[in-house]
């Protein structure tokens, strides 16, 4: 007699799964589809990019990118890192940071200026290097510069500490892009002279494109300006040029303060929703450039107000990239610590509350990354 069977297909994409051929589409594994009973299946590429509640993901860099520091590494070299004290949280690069975490690390927390004055100095280098240390990276307060390299600023202290502890060996500027290794290196080059019969030279690193910029130091070290490393997992990596004009501050963030519940949600832009699903009543305060709308509502109609008045332009910024809710990973964050707790998003800017036990729902667009931590500007 026929037998009818219902073809298996993914609740996704609709494409029919299949067991054989991993890299067509609809591969499933045969694991997956032999021991279970769900009726609601993915194929293995939706399940990887329909991510819920996975990991945030970090940036990656090219395979030259990492000979380029396996190079610093092998000849002990000075690495200075380069963050942007706004946003660097998810910058960091896993195999970079293994490859260096044995080196001498000199860390530059560049645009100062875009915090506000108030906060402490102290705090701040404690937070970096407790960033980095998440990161892997051994460092403390005492390997942590602040700085402002707005146009033509003094650098002399930077440069003092950089000669004091590169110990005669290379050094290596490294950091995202736009973090400021360019304006360091400008600033540096004012009062540079050249202690060496060798040119300064813009050329490919050995064995690689990559483009670097080596200035002689003495008769055999150089430092090297290398490329900025980009990062896929901000939000600048979603947005066109008016958008990331909107999200960049360009003076000092202020925070904006919301007295929030339990059930409200914060419309950041058209670009992340913050929920509180679970807590008590408390101010919060955001963080985030002028330019960013922000937007209080509650959960019951949040989502739909979120993608039509994103739609209609009300939100800065916005996307039509970003239409509807297959365009957002969704993460849920279960608050143990107390005390200031941040959440922060890639690119976009933070937003800070006493940790209590709350949970908080958060929607980045896919592959935008988040974070929690403790508070950045208490
Ligand atoms: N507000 C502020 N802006 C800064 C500061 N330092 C750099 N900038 C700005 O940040 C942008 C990027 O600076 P660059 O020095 O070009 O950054 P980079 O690390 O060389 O970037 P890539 O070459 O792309 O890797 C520029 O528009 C700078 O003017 C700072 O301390 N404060
Ligand atoms: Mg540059």
């Amino acid at each position: 007699m026929s037998k009818l069977n219902i073809v298996r297909r993914c609740h996704n994409c609709g494409v029919i799964l299949q067991c054989e051929e991993p890299e067509k589409e609809g591969y499933i594994d045969p694991a997956i589809l032999e021991n279970t009973s769900a009726r609601v299946l993915f194929c293995n590429k939706c399940f990887d990019e329909s991510r819920y509640n996975f990991v945030p993901r970090t940036p990656k860099v090219s395979d030259e990118f990492l000979s380029m520091v396996q190079d610093a590494e092998a000849s002990d070299a000075l690495i200075v890192y380069i963050v942007d004290l706004f946003s660097f949280e998810n910058s960091f690069v896993p195999e970079i940071t293994e490859t260096i975490e044995g080196l001498n690390i000199l860390i530059i927390a560049n645009k100062r200026d875009l915090l506000p004055k108030s906060c402490k100095d102290e705090e701040l280098r404690e937070y970096v290097a407790h960033r980095c240390r998440n990161a892997r990276l051994k460092v403390t307060r005492d390997d942590v510069i602040l700085t402002s390299l707005t146009s033509l600023s003094d650098t002399s202290e930077i440069i003092e500490e950089i000669e004091k502890r590169r110990m005669r060996h290379d050094v290596y500027i490294i950091g995202a892009t736009g973090s400021g290794k360019t304006q360091l290196i400008s600033s540096f080059l004012h009062t540079y002279s050249n202690q060496s019969n060798r040119a300064i030279t813009s050329a490919n690193y050995p064995g690689t494109s990559l483009r670097v910029l080596q200035i002689p130091l003495d008769t055999s070290t150089y430092i090297y300006e290398t490329p900025g490393i980009s990062l896929d997992n901000t939000i600048g990596s979603k947005l066109d040029l008016e958008g990331l004009k909107a999200v960049n501050p360009t003076s000092a963030i202020k925070a904006r303060t919301f007295s929030f519940d339990k059930g409200d949600v914060l419309l950041i832009g058209g670009v992340a929703r913050i929920e509180l699903r679970e807590g008590g009543k408390q101010d919060i305060k955001a963080f985030f450039a002028h330019g960013v709308t922000l937007t209080k509502v509650r959960s019951s109609h949040a989502e739909d107000v979120f993608f039509r008045r994103a739609a209609s332009g009300a939100l800065v910024p916005s996307s039509r990239a970003l239409a509807g809710p297959s365009d957002f990973d969704a993460f849920d964050l279960t608050v143990e610590e107390t005390g200031p707790r941040d959440i922060g998003i890639a690119g976009l800017g933070w937003v800070c509350f006493m940790g209590d036990k709350q949970t908080w729902r958060i929607f980045t667009p896919k592959n935008v990354s988040i974070y929690t931590t403790r508070a950045k500007v208490k």
